[in-house]
Formats: structure tokens, C-alpha cells, sequence
């Protein structure tokens, strides 16, 4: 087995180079070995400077995550991360100039590493960061002592509370990164290196937290402020009382504060889960069926039909990856409509400086609209995101099938329909697949790949490609209805109007599930989407004799479609908002009409908790994922997971509607499916799957 950590000498250099592929994670073996090759060097009487680099793609991306589930006591995280402290202090008591050369990026342990360095230089294109937030940890090896020392308290806060990656450019602004290297990094690096007259130790460096009072001040800000974003995340307030405890009590004491703080962190609920949402999110794009090599077609050009809401946000999606893009009408009025909207989107971009001018231009240009099919036989994939009807959708489908090319993929956005009968109806099954986006199509990162009867492996393979290459998360699901995000929402949303009708207001379970870390509870957020959305599917629905979701069906979204009340869009809906305004405001209309349902159903309305709120949408979201698991629709409980994180915003810090199931314990889950069944009726179904697990002592993860 090759070398974990190399060592040489170049030009007067001691060369450490770390080759723990694919991003050099700290494993056991990489830190000692990097020590002793640190100290190696400090003895090495060739050797007049040190410079660490890592080989491949990037520096150091951080601690081995599978590790920490290892991790099974408090003394076990002490004694771990004090032999890590440890390490790195030896390292920067280097006599030598030590430099980090940093690609790629130097995430976590691995900017920790970096910045127990004395000085870093990084390539243009690389980022450092202190991710562990979103593992629901903290920085454990002196991340939250040394980054204020080097770049200040607030960006620290700004890095360990949010865990996004700096680019190189802003991290050398910040002092993170001493000098960007043009050309060659190891060549520049050792250059750099040489350079250097002394040793510069960042635990000694106070200057930047000299004002005390303004660093503690920076940090009661920061717990002000996530009271509004971290939704009741616990890692990210960890992260801030380990920065002000270095702040006020001085690096060593800080260090074991970060140690003992890091401990309750990596044995929590929260992490437990945001590691496996971490390894899901990279199991997604492995299908079982399909090889990891499996040749793709090359997207190098796309047509959209239907230049709507959709629409227009998936022609967006290609240009903004640089993929031309034609976008079909069939009047010129709404053309220009959806046009008139995509520019729009970009001029704000534009306005708020996320874009420049000139890739403003550059995308809009990528853009081409049209009245007919001309240009759709030079394609690779078009997407059909017509109106919401299946003879629409089979006549356009039969269309295409015709003036595409027989390569051409070609891909559905319908969000309830039979992706099969496109596919039959276009004469290439073979090359079809839904592709699921959400709203605003964008913006959301989720996909759903949905792969229909016939759906040849090369074009599921394509499509999950596309994902990624559109800069989304791409899941891949069965051809069932509704997929899996839909199936399973009109589940939630069934018990938040049946919980409606028995007793609670909009306001109360909106509270509820945005307590539980929802970005929005349910009623506020089909006054975003639009209730008149819903209102037509159902419509449609109950024209071919189907429902979203078993069970009772509540009328109180069709009463207040039928009284004009869309949403936001006409200042009321589930709530009524003042002109010009977002803020919802309570509207005691809904509870007469709750009220008027219930009698209808003969429903007597009680007081309802919160905690019984959370409990019901919970239970029936993971027993109908859990049907949708059995049936196959979905490979496994972290794909349901993902789809509902990056779907609807489900909180990281519970893992996903599976995960959690996981953590109240599925016997209690199942439990309450049978109360449910007992209190409420039949729709109430234990899922086999839920039953089996629950009764042979296993969970989602892991069955
Ligand atoms: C930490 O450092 C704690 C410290 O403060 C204290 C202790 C020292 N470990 O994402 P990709 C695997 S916490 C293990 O598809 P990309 C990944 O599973 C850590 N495995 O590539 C995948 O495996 P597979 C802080 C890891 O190019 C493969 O590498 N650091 C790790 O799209 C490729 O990954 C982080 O949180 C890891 N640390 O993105 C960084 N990282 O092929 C986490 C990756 O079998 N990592 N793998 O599915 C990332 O953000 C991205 O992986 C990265 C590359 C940006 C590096």
C-alpha cells in the first residue's frame, strides 16, 4: 500500500505530501504520520524550509467522517481530540518555516492543518472552510481558537456558524491565506517557503481579537442571529461559545473548552444525523442497476416546451451551465411573457451583484426562443414542461418523437402524471425520463429522475449526469404518483388540514413545524405556491377518480380556492397579508371555516399540542416512505431523505422524515400508526415495511 503521507526534499525544502485518496481525509495514520514527517524535516539538516501539500485534486478535505460514528463515549472524543491539539501544537512548534499549499480545498481538520502551518498559500481556485457545522459538530482541532486569531472573530463566527467554503481570493483578504500562487503551486510554495526569515505561530497571533469586548460582542450577535437561521440546530451556537471562550480565556484554555464542546457536539442526535444525510447525499448518485461507468450522452444543447413558470426556470438551468437552450411557445404573447420573466430573474441577479454584466449578456444570449421545432433535430434533450394535461403531454411527446433526433433524450417535468404513456406516445421509450424540478426551477437544488418502465439505463445515467452538471441534486425515483416528493407530501399536507379541522389554527401548526426547523409551515407555504395550484390538480385528480393522498379529503382548500383566495398572490389565502406586504396575518375566516368542515364531518374540536402536531405529520410522512421503500419507488431511506432536505427544506439537523422516524424509534412510530388507526380510521394504515422493521428490533438506516 502506497505511502499515506510522502516525504522528500526539493530545492532546500522538506516536501510532506499527504495521498490519502480521493480528498486526503485525515484517517488514522495521516495526522502521526504527518507529525513525524513534520519533525523529520525540523531535523532535517537539508532542509531549510517545510512545505505541506496534498496530492491530487486538493489539500486535506477534512477528518475521516466515517470515523466519527466510531466515536462511542465522551472520554473516547477527549481522548481523541487531545491527542489531535497535541499534534498540531508540535507541528507548529516546527523551528522551520512551514508552509500549506492548499488546492483544491482545505476543509475542516484540513484548513485546521493548514493553519497549525506557519504561513498558506493556496491556488486561485481553491476554498477553505470549516464545514463541521453541517456534520452538527464543531471545529475539534483548534478551528475555533485559531481561525479568529488569524482572520478575526467575525469572520470566524461567519465561517464555523454557516460552514461555507472561502474562496481563495477572500480568504487572503482575511489574512487565511498569505499568498495566491500563479502557476505551479508546490514551485511557488517552496519558493514562498524559502523566503520566509522566521516562524509565525497563529496560536500567539492576538491582534485581531485584541478588542475583546468587540469579538464578545460580535458573538452575542451571532446567537441573536441564529435564532432566525439555525432553526433549532444546536452546532452552530457550539461553534460560537467555543469562539468566545478562546476569546476570553486565551488560547489554552479556549482549546479545552473547543475539546469538551466537540464531545457533546459528536455524540448527538444532530451529528449523527448530518453524517448520514452526508453520505446519502453521495449515495444518491449510485443506482444499483447502472455502473458508475456506464457512457453518457454528451448534453451539449437543449430545448425546453413551454416557456411557463417551469419552463422558463429549467431554460435557465442550462444556461446558466452554458448549455444553449431553445424555448418553445406556441403564441407569441406568452413567449414573450416567459421571456419577459427569465430577464427579469437575471436583472436581479445582476442587481444584487451575483452576476456581472457580461454573464448576464452571455446567459440571456444562450437563450433562444421560438414559435416551432425548427432546431429541435440538433438537440441531445428536450424538456417538456407544457400545462399539466395528459393529452397535451402525449400529443407533445408524439411531436417530438418525431422532429428530434433518435439520441435525443427526451424528458418530462410533470409532477403527477404517468411518465409511461409519454413514453409510449413519443415511439422512443427507451429515451425517456421524467425530470422533476422544483419551484422556482432555478433555484431548488432537487431533481427527481424519474425512471419510467422502459427507460434505458444509458438515459437514467445521462440524466443523473445532467443533474449534477446543472448544479442539482439529482435523485432517482420510480414512476409512481406523485413520485416521491408529491406522494409523500399530500400526506403531510392531509394532516395538517385534518389536524385544522379537529382543532388547531394555521398559525399553530405553522408555528410548530417551523420550531421543528421547517423553513415554513405548510399553510404559509401554499400561500407562496399558490392555492389555486393545488385546487386544479385536484380538480384533474378527481376527473380520472384519484386522490393525493388516502383518507379523508378536507373541502377547506377548495372553499378558498372557490372564494378567489390564491395566496399571497391575491393578499389572502390561509392568511390574509396587507397591500404590498409578505407578513401573514392570522385570519379568524379559517377558523369558521375549520369549524363549518368539522361539524360537516361531525368532528368535535379539542385542543391540540404542538408536540401532537409534529407527532401526526411525522408519523405519516415515514409510514407512506416506507410504503414507497417496499414498493421500490425509491432505493433507499437516504434517497427519500435527501429528496425531502433539498425539496422542501426539511431540517439537516434531523436528517430527513426517514432518519428521524429512525431517532423517535420505530416501535413509537408504529405505535402511533395504530393509535392513529384506532382514533381516526382506516386511512391510517401501517406500512408492512414500518411493521417489519419495528418488530425485528431494526430501523430505516441500516435494514
Ligand atoms: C472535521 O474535519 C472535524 C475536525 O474539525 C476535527 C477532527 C480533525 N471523510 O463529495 P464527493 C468521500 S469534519 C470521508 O463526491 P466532490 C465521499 O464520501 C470534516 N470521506 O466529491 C466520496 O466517497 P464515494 C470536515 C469523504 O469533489 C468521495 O470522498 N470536512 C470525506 O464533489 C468524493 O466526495 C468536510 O466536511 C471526508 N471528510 O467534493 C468536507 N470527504 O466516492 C466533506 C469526502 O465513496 N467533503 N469523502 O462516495 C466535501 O465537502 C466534499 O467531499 C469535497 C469534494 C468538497 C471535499
Amino acid at each position: 500500500m502506497p505511502d499515506l503521507v510522502r516525504y522528500e526534499l526539493r530545492d532546500r525544502a522538506a516536501v510532506i505530501t499527504v495521498d490519502n485518496p480521493p480528498v486526503n481525509a485525515l484517517s488514522p495514520g495521516v495526522p502521526d504520520a504527518i507529525e513525524a514527517a513534520v519533525a523529520r524535516a525540523a531535523q532535517d539538516t537539508a532542509a531549510r524550509a517545510v512545505v505541506l501539500i496534498g496530492a491530487g485534486s486538493t489539500f486535506i478535505a477534512g477528518a475521516d467522517i466515517r470515523y466519527f460514528e466510531t466515536i462511542a463515549t465522551p472520554e473516547a472524543s477527549l481522548e481523541r481530540s487531545r491527542a489531535i491539539h497535541a499534534r498540531l501544537r508540535n507541528i507548529e512548534d516546527c523551528s522551520k518555516p512551514l508552509v500549506a499549499a492548499i488546492h483544491g480545498t482545505a476543509l475542516g481538520g484540513g484548513l485546521e492543518f493548514a493553519m497549525a502551518c506557519h504561513y498558506r498559500v493556496a491556488v486561485s481556485t481553491a476554498k477553505v472552510g470549516q464545514p463541521e457545522v453541517l456534520l452538527g459538530i464543531i471545529p475539534g482541532a483548534g478551528g475555533t481558537q485559531r481561525l479568529p486569531r488569524i482572520a478575526g472573530a467575525e469572520l470566524a463566527i461567519e465561517m464555523c456558524t454557516l460552514g461555507q467554503h472561502v474562496p481563495a481570493a477572500r480568504a487572503a483578504a482575511a489574512g487565511i491565506v498569505d499568498q495566491i500562487i500563479e502557476g505551479d503551486l508546490l514551485a511557488g510554495a517552496i519558493a514562498f517557503a524559502l523566503e520566509q526569515g522566521g516562524i509565525r505561530k497563529s496560536r500567539d497571533q492576538n491582534v485581531k481579537i485584541a478588542d475583546s469586548a468587540a469579538a464578545i460582542a460580535a458573538c452575542a450577535q451571532a446567537r441573536h442571529n441564529l435564532k432566525r437561521t439555525a432553526r433549532g440546530a444546536h452546532a452552530p451556537y457550539a461553534a460560537v461559545d467555543a469562539i468566545q471562550a478562546g476569546i476570553e480565556l486565551g488560547f489554552d484554555a479556549g482549546s479545552d473548552r473547543e475539546i469538551e464542546i466537540f464531545a457533546g457536539c459528536v455524540l448527538s442526535t444532530e451529528s449523527r444525523a448530518m453524517v448520514k444525510l452526508f453520505f446519502a447525499e453521495r449515495e444518491v448518485a449510485k443506482i444499483p442497476d447502472v455502473p458508475k461507468d456506464m457512457p453518457t450522452l454528451e448534453i451539449r444543447s437543449a430545448a425546453v416546451v413551454g416557456a411557463g413558470t417551469m419552463g422558463g426556470g429549467i431554460a435557465m438551468n442550462y444556461a446558466n451551465a452554458g448549455i444553449p437552450v431553445l424555448l418553445k411557445e406556441v403564441t407569441q404573447e406568452a413567449l414573450d411573457r416567459g421571456l419577459a420573466t427569465i430577464r427579469r430573474n437575471y436583472e436581479s441577479s445582476l442587481a444584487k451583484g451575483k452576476i456581472t454584466r457580461e454573464q448576464f449578456d452571455r446567459t440571456l444570449a444562450l437563450i433562444q426562443p421560438t414559435l416551432t421545432y425548427d432546431g429541435f433535430d440538433q438537440v441531445d434533450i428536450v424538456t417538456e414542461a407544457v400545462f399539466e394535461n395528459m393529452d397535451l403531454k402525449k400529443s407533445t411527446f408524439a411531436d417530438l418523437g418525431r422532429v428530434t433526433k433518435p439520441e435525443c433524450i427526451l424528458a418530462t417535468n410533470t409532477s403527477t402524471l404517468d411518465v409511461d404513456e409519454f413514453a409510449r406516445a413519443s415511439g422512443r421509450p427507451g429515451k425517456v425520463i421524467g425530470t422533476h424540478y422544483f419551484s422556482p426551477a432555478n433555484v431548488m437544488k432537487l431533481v427527481e429522475i424519474v425512471r419510467g418502465r422502459e427507460s434505458a439505463r444509458q438515459t437514467i445515467a445521462t440524466g443523473m449526469k445532467l443533474a449534477k452538471k446543472l448544479n442539482k441534486v439529482g435523485v432517482l425515483v420510480g414512476n409512481c404518483f406523485g413520485f416521491v416528493a408529491n406522494r409523500m407530501i399530500a400526506y403531510y399536507m392531509r394532516e395538517a388540514y385534518l389536524l385544522l379541522e379537529e382543532g388547531a389554527s394555521v398559525s399553530h401548526i405553522d408555528h410548530a413545524l417551523v420550531e421543528f426547523g421547517m423553513p415554513v409551515g405548510p399553510f404559509a407555504m401554499q400561500d407562496i405556491a399558490g392555492i389555486d395550484v393545488g385546487a386544479r390538480i385536484r380538480q384533474y385528480l378527481r376527473s380520472i377518480g384519484k386522490h393525493r393522498a388516502e383518507g379523508p379529503q378536507s373541502p377547506v382548500p377548495d372553499w378558498l380556492f372557490h372564494m378567489g383566495r390564491y395566496g399571497q398572490k391575491t393578499g389572502s389565502g390561509w392568511y390574509r397579508y396587507e397591500p404590498g406586504s409578505r407578513m401573514p396575518i392570522p385570519d379568524p375566516l379559517i377558523d369558521e371555516l375549520a369549524e363549518k368542515a368539522a361539524a360537516e364531518r361531525g368532528i368535535e374540536r379539542r385542543a391540540i399540542s404542538e408536540d401532537e402536531i409534529i407527532a401526526r405529520i411525522m408519523t405519516a410522512l415515514a409510514n407512506e416512505g416506507a410504503n414507497i421503500l417496499e414498493e421500490g419507488y425509491a432505493a433507499r431511506p437516504g434517497d427519500i431523505d435527501v429528496i425531502y432536505v433539498y425539496g422542501f427544506g426539511f431540517p439537516r439537523h434531523r436528517g430527513g422524515p426517514m432518519y428521524y422516524a429512525d431517532t423517535v424509534g420505530l416501535p413509537t412510530v408504529l405505535d402511533r400508526v395504530r393509535r392513529y388507526r384506532d382514533q381516526l380510521g382506516d386511512h391510517w394504515n401501517p406500512a408492512p415495511l414500518l411493521e417489519h422493521l419495528a418488530s425485528s428490533g431494526r430501523a430505516f438506516y441500516g435494514a
